[in-house]
């Protein structure tokens, strides 16, 4: 049977499947990505354009990691062994040259370590909040907690602020190459439980490794599933 013009196939009009954002996951990282932006204050901060997703989470969790591994680069978001490394806000053009991609990702400084000294560290803190409240182009914050220990106080503080503010969030479990395989599904039901009853909170949560790559695609996918869903 011909398919007039304006008139769509079967095959078109299904739903898209899980293995199609896996796909469109693949290639959207695929594409170029650069650095485009580095807040260090309030004042600081890039209009907003495309649709950005951020990355949270406490100091040395592997946010910066992340965004390497999911854009395939060794050295786009610097990493240390040294907790407070990121120190402001840098934002990755994906997925098209500046100024016409298709996303931008969000690499934020790590809250909730001593070591970085106070005054800085409700710096970055005040620096965060300015930069969620409001920001209609944010699709999802990724609140990243070590998958070996699951969450701990200052990330159920941030995720209440999140709550709080209605700022849509997503946990992801990181270094998830370090947790042993008896050891996996108990860190992932306590941190359900604790997402339980939030109002803010994506109900499933991802577990990745930067080092193995285990659940990089799967990240991606979600993130493809997201642009989708803003027809963008
Ligand atoms: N085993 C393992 N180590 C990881 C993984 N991801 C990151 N790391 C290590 O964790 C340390 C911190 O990584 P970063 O990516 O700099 O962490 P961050 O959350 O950006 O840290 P700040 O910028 O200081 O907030 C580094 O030594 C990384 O090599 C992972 O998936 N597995
Ligand atoms: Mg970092």
């Amino acid at each position: 049977m011909d398919v007039g013009a304006g008139q769509r196939t079967a095959a078109e009009s299904a739903p898209l499947r899980p293995a199609d954002f896996v796909e469109a996951g693949r290639l959207l990282f695929a594409g170029p990505c650069e650095f485009i932006w580095g807040a260090a204050d309030i004042n600081g901060l890039p209009p907003m354009a495309p649709p950005e997703i951020a990355f949270a989470g406490r100091s040395n969790v592997g946010k910066s990691s992340l965004v390497n591994a999911l854009t395939g680069r060794t050295t786009l978001a610097r990493v240390s062994h040294t907790p407070g490394r990121t120190q402001q806000l840098n934002f990755f053009a994906l997925g098209g040259p500046p100024g016409a991609e298709r996303i931008r990702l969000v690499d934020m400084p790590g809250y909730g370590y001593a070591s970085v000294g106070k005054e800085k560290s409700n710096g970055w803190m005040r620096l965060m909040q300015a930069y969620l409240a409001g920001r209609a182009s944010l699709m999802r914050v990724f609140v990243l907690i070590d998958g070996r220990h699951g969450p701990k106080p200052p990330d159920l503080e941030t995720m209440t602020a999140f709550d709080r503010a209605a700022v849509s969030y997503q946990v992801a479990l990181t270094k998830f190459d370090e947790v042993k395989p008896g050891a996996r599904a108990g860190v992932v039901e306590a941190t359900l439980a604790a997402l339980a009853r939030r109002p803010a909170a994506h109900p499933e949560i991802l577990t990745t490794s930067s080092r193995t790559k285990e659940g990089v695609a799967e990240f991606r996918a979600v993130v493809a599933r997201l642009l989708s869903e803003r027809g963008a």
